[in-house]
């Protein structure tokens, strides 16, 4: 049986790559953090006795940033595959932390390597780096694919690009099997409350149903090329099964505005908007009852902002055989609505928790 070592096991993607693992048999391994309230809501199907369909899954506790522990597990587990998933992944809140963004995703890329390299695993073991559009940053090209110059904005950004590039190194200095994937945002059900998308759809859920009135947003004309997570994780594996070890860009080729995301999402909870004003006065208004239910809040700008991403996954497409768009985009947008419409609707059974985001 083969082995896989997920690092952000408990992440939108790591809990959909578990998931994607053990329907094709593996033996799933998974790297969670202490917390002190429950970080475990993703995966809780895979590890609850009474909800758990696989006896192949298995979590550890560790950090990127304790070496010892990497090390000491990676030994024990001995991994065919590890995916390096793990990551502090907030681009505005890693202006607040640049030091531990940077030693998380970016030296703790190099624990990894370095772990494997030191235990003699380097034949063995393929490594898969979860690096980012993000690295493109200030674009360069128009769109971007795997040769395209790099430019991040933010210490998140330039983390991964020390992440990216030690991968590089580690496979042209090693032969190792160490490789990047270029992924493009990708969203989900399972995606954090804090990223725009998310934030969007919980707000035109509740606003739709009377329980929050209005929704503040930074930058609406930042524009990105969004795809479905569950998707974009059979991509992670197909590049760690090619036969020679390659950096792929992942993305769908086709970009839209957080305007545009806006607007689609409170369209599937029933509210169509009208944008009225410019800059931070623009305002989105409930066409039928008039309300504002869209503000601009410069708060939410970024110190350095990426305007635009737009992926081209030829590359991925040619060689791994890889559908860009199986989830369009109306789809991922009616996906995410309507899955917090649901939600919505269980927690008012239970007692309904007034959460701001
Ligand atoms: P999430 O933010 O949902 O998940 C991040 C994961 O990393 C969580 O499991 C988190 O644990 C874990 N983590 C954070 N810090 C540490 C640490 N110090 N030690 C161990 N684990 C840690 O991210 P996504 O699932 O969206 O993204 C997965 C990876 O892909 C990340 O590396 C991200 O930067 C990258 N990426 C994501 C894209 C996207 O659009 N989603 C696009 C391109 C790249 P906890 O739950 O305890 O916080
Ligand atoms: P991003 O995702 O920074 O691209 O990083 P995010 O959803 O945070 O922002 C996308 C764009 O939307 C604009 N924006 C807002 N963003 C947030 N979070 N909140 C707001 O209120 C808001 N209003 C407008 C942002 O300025 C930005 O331009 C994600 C993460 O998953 C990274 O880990 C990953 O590497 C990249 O995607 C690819």
């Amino acid at each position: 049986m083969r082995k896989a070592l997920i690092t952000g096991i408990t992440g939108q993607d790591g809990s959909f790559l578990a998931d994607f693992l053990l329907e094709k048999g593996y033996e799933v391994h998974g790297i969670i953090r202490r917390s002190s309230s429950f970080n475990t809501e993703r995966i809780e199907h895979l590890y609850i006795e009474e909800l758990k369909t696989s006896e192949n899954f298995f979590i550890h506790y560790g950090d990127m940033t304790d070496t010892s522990n990497v090390i000491r597990l990676i030994s024990e587990i001995k991994p065919d595959e590890i995916y390096n998933l793990a990551a502090m992944s907030h681009v505005k809140v890693s202006f607040e932390t640049p030091e531990y963004t940077a030693d998380v995703d970016g030296i703790g890329t190099l624990r990894i390597l370095e772990a494997v390299r030191i235990l003699g695993l380097q034949q063995k073991t393929r490594i898969y780096q979860a690096s980012t559009s993000e690295l493109f940053g200030k674009v360069q090209e128009v769109p971007q694919k795997e040769t395209t110059p790099f430019y991040p904005r933010s210490p998140y950004g330039v983390a991964k690009l020390y992440g990216f590039w030690i991968t590089k190194n580690y496979r042209e200095s090693y032969g190792m099997f160490a490789v990047n994937g270029i992924l493009f945002n990708h969203e989900s059900e399972r995606r954090g409350e804090t990223f725009v998308t998310r934030k969007i759809t919980m707000a035109a859920a509740r606003i739709a149903s009377g329980k929050q009135q209005k929704l503040s947003l930074g930058n609406l004309d930042a524009r990105r090329d969004w795809g479905y997570a569950k998707d974009y994780v059979e991509c992670m594996w197909l590049i760690l099964q090619h036969d020679t070890p390659e950096d792929f860009v992942i993305a769908t080729g086709e970009m839209h505005t957080v305007r545009e995301f806006a607007t689609l999402a409170f369209l599937h909870a029933g509210i169509e908007i009208e944008w009225q004003g410019e800059g931070v006065e623009e305002k989105g208004i409930n066409k039928r009852t008039g309300e504002v239910v869209v503000e601009v809040n410069p708060d939410y700008f970024r110190l350095a902002e990426v305007e635009q991403l737009l992926g081209d996954p030829s590359k991925a497409k040619r060689l791994l055989n890889w559908n860009p768009t199986a989830t369009p985009f109306e789809e991922l947008v009616e996906i995410m609505v309507k899955n917090d419409l649901r939600l919505l609707g269980k927690e008012k059974q239970e007692a309904y928790s007034t959460k701001e985001f």
